[in-house]
């Protein structure tokens, strides 16, 4: 009698997980220049002049503007750099994280 091997035509595929995503939230005050604003936009950010102007506005009239998403290390790491510049010139320019949704 011959044995037949069946082989497994499926494969385990480990479902990988995503790490959960943070916001970046830009807050207005009444006092950090808005160049100054777009500068750091620009240097933390990666963002062009034209997104910068657009996200920094958008701050200044409704009072906080999402900027990005990214997992909780870079998105914590960010907020603190871009928080850090505007202190360290004397500015109280002021970026914070949250969990989206
Ligand atoms: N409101 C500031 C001004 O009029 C500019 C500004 C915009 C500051 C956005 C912070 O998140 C901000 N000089």
């Amino acid at each position: 009698m011959s044995k037949t091997l069946v082989k497994p035509r499926t494969k385990v595929r480990p479902k990988t997980q995503r790490p959960p995503l943070w916001k970046v939230i830009l807050l207005n005050d009444d006092y950090t220049p808005r160049e100054f604003v777009v500068a750091v936009l620009m240097a933390v950010f990666r963002m062009s002049e034209d997104e910068a102007y657009k996200v920094m506005m958008t701050a200044h009239r409704r009072g906080a503007c999402v900027i990005a998403v990214y997992a909780k290390d870079v998105a914590d790491t960010k907020a603190k750099e871009a928080t850090e510049l505007g202190k360290s010139n004397g500015y109280p320019l002021y970026f914070t994280t949250e969990p989206e949704q």
